[in-house]
């Protein structure tokens, strides 16, 4: 399981002060932690700065690849904001997100075919967002031609089906995950990646809610997760499921995250 560490995101208010005032401790604190927690990106969202993004985002990302050794995963909308992150970006990096809208498509693939990152492509395009998994799958299909015929290495994409909060639509997790298994079913060369947190927003225990539905959508099929290393349930539930799911030779992993975390016998 490939793990995005999502705590630098400008939809938090500390994040957001932070990266207003330039405080380079509390930054790299942030991505420090979930680099020792096992995160594989760092994931860096600058969007709420509007037009002072830019800027924020080259400094947050100079400083960041000064102490980290693992690449970022670059969290815009913004066309010139990417742009700008990746031209600086030493190594492969993540690229959160792309769409499968026509306009934005356009606009981003001189981009990838300039500066080759993966990528994470949201599961929608001109259409809207998917309401059933045999949408989702259309529009999975769709996409990873559509990126098959501009000669991009599929091996470098993720698609991510959207995870929505089950606060607002009770059925979005199930919806999700059957999507999950459809994709994985019909397109097994295509890595999957999820923002787990998403799902969520508004509800008492988010971390329950979290790590449960992480264990969910492993089993379903899900290779990549946007999510917080830092709340202790996800890395359990990673380990134990892969663990359980046979994906665990001589549970080595298993083990060792248990001695190193858990000094307690369960
Ligand atoms: N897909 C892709 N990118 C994404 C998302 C996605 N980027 C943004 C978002 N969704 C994923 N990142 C976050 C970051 C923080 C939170 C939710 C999603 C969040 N954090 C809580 C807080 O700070 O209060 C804590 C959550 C917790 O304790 O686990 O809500 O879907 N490609």
């Amino acid at each position: 399981m490939i793990i995005v560490g999502e705590r630098l995101n400008s939809s938090r208010q500390s994040v957001l002060n932070a990266l207003r005032t330039n405080d380079e401790q509390f930054i790299i604190q942030e991505a420090k932690k979930q680099e020792k927690a096992g995160a594989n990106y760092i994931d860096i969202n600058t969007a709420a700065l509007l037009e002072k993004e830019i800027p924020s985002l080259e400094w947050a990302i100079l400083l960041l690849q000064r102490v980290l050794s693992v690449p970022l995963s670059i969290d815009t909308p913004n066309k010139e904001a990417m742009k700008a992150g990746l031209q600086l970006h030493k190594g492969q990096a993540l690229l959160n997100s792309l769409t499968g809208e026509t306009k934005r498509l356009k606009e981003f693939l001189p981009i990838i075919k300039a500066f080759k990152p993966k990528i994470i492509i949201l599961c929608f395009d001109d259409n809207g967002l998917p309401k059933t998994s045999d949408q989702e799958l259309a529009v999975a299909r769709k996409i990873i031609s559509l990126l098959d015929k501009e000669d991009i290495n599929l091996e470098d994409v993720f698609i991510d089906p959207l995870v929505r909060p089950i606060g607002v639509d009770q059925q979005s997790g199930k919806l999700f995950l059957e999507s999950l298994e459809k994709i994985k079913k019909n397109l097994p060369k295509i890595k999957t990646i999820a923002g787990i947190s998403n799902v969520s927003f508004g509800l008492p225990k988010r971390r329950l809610l979290n790590h449960t539905f992480l264990t969910l959508a492993i089993q379903s099929g899900l290779d990549a997760a946007i999510c917080d290393p830092l709340n202790k349930g996800i890395l359990s539930s990673i380990k134990a499921s892969e663990a359980l799911l046979g994906k665990d030779l001589y549970l080595k992993k298993y083990l060792q995250f248990i001695r190193q975390n858990d000094k307690k016998s369960d």
